[in-house]
């Protein structure tokens, strides 16, 4: 039976990897931080085979110490402080976790690996935001990276961390340029989210409107349950790479709210909207678009849900959810 090793359990990726590493037999391990997380009922409720050990990213001694107990034959690094407007406002937390916690990481596997490369693959949650100020379009895994937030800086240091960790000690180390990826298991933080949520108690009568920031930024969004997978496969090849994972379409917010209230049976979604400054960033990516044929034509990997589906799968679950919790 394979072991796997997971950090950001409780998030939206870590939940979707731990179902399918299950559904294939591997015998999963879930890092789990702070003396009562909030979230530790939802990963047991979730994925009760899931053996979960406490440690914390900026702590590597307790990384050691998991991956002695564990005894991973893959490492999913998908922790991370992931919110990218938090991450002004807590930047050297961000760089510390984001960052430097990916070398800690790679550190406790090296040490753990002990000499023999052929002991474990690890992969590291990179990101398009590290595109930031878009130098080409579509990107491509060798896109120059012009990061515009401390999140998207911290996701540079880490994604050459991983390269240099594959190029110094022959780890079998992958780096997923993930582009965004939402479900309805994403945090309410999100803007997907953050609409599908106010579209669903806009529809129950519980709330009159949202209120956002930058309505004209453009985005390449898929569902998180295919883009799991993904980084599955990245970890299955002879050799570690680097591998853009995106749709290879873009759409903007306005899109985005367009198919959310044509769910509920709203065309003009305008009396329902405001922006408010509050939610601009310092530094806006104003584009993302992936190319993913190095991860078509090598990993065998495409998504399956489209981005009409996605949005209203999301509103459609929080309108359920949203029922059951007015109640
Ligand atoms: P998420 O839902 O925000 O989950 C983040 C996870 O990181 C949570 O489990 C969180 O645990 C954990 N974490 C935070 N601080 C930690 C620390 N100090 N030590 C250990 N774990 C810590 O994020 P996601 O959407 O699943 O994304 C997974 C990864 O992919 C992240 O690295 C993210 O940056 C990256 N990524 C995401 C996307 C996307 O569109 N979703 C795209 C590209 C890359 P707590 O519950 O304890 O806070
Ligand atoms: O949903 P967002 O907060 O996601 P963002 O910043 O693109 O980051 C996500 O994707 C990255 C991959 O590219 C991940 F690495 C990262 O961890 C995270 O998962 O914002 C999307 C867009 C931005 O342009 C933002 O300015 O939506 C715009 N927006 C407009 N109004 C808003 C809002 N974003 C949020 N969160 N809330 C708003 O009210």
């Amino acid at each position: 039976m394979p072991r796997a090793l997971i950090t950001g359990i409780t998030g939206q990726d870590g939940l979707y990897l731990s179902e399918l590493l299950l559904s294939k037999g591997y015998e999963v391990y879930g890092l789990i931080r702070g003396q009562n997380n909030p979230k530790l009922d939802l990963v047991r409720r979730t994925v009760p085979a899931v053996k979960l050990l406490n440690g914390d990213l900026t702590d590597v001694s307790s990384l050691v110490r998991v991956l002695s107990i564990a005894q991973p034959d893959e490492v999913y690094n998908l922790g991370a402080i992931s919110f990218v407007a938090y991450s002004w406002e807590n930047s050297s937390m961000t760089s510390d976790v984001t960052g430097k916690g990916v070398l800690n990481i790679l550190e406790a596997t090296r040490l753990y690996m002990a000499g023999d490369a052929s002991k474990v693959r690890f992969y590291q949650a990179s990101s398009s935001e590290m595109f930031g100020k878009v130098q080409e379009v579509p990107q491509r895994e060798t896109t120059l990276l012009w990061p515009r937030s401390p999140y998207g800086v911290a996701k540079v240091f880490g994604h050459y961390m991983t390269i240099n960790y594959r190029e110094s000690y022959g780890l079998h180390a992958s780096s997923g340029i993930l582009f965004n990826h939402e479900s309805p298991r994403r945090g309410p933080e999100f803007v997907t989210r953050k609409i599908s949520q106010a579209v669903a108690r806009i529809e129950l009568g519980l709330q009159k409107g949202v209120t956002l920031g930058n309505i004209d930024a453009k985005r390449d969004w898929g569902f998180a349950g295919d883009y799991v997978d993904a980084m599955w496969r990245m970890l299955q090849q002879p050799e570690g790479d680097d591998y853009v994972v995106a749709t290879g379409e873009t759409h903007s917010i306005r899109d985005l709210l367009d198919v959310a209230f044509a769910t509920i049976g709203v065309d003009d979604w305008a009396p329902f909207v405001t922006q408010d400054p509050q939610f601009m960033r310092p530094a806006e990516v104003d584009l993302l678009i992936g190319d993913p044929t190095k991860a078509r034509e090598v990993l065998g990997w495409k998504p399956k849900v489209p981005f009409e589906e996605l949005v209203r799968m999301m509103v459609t679950n929080d309108i359920a959810e949203q029922a059951v919790l007015s109640r």
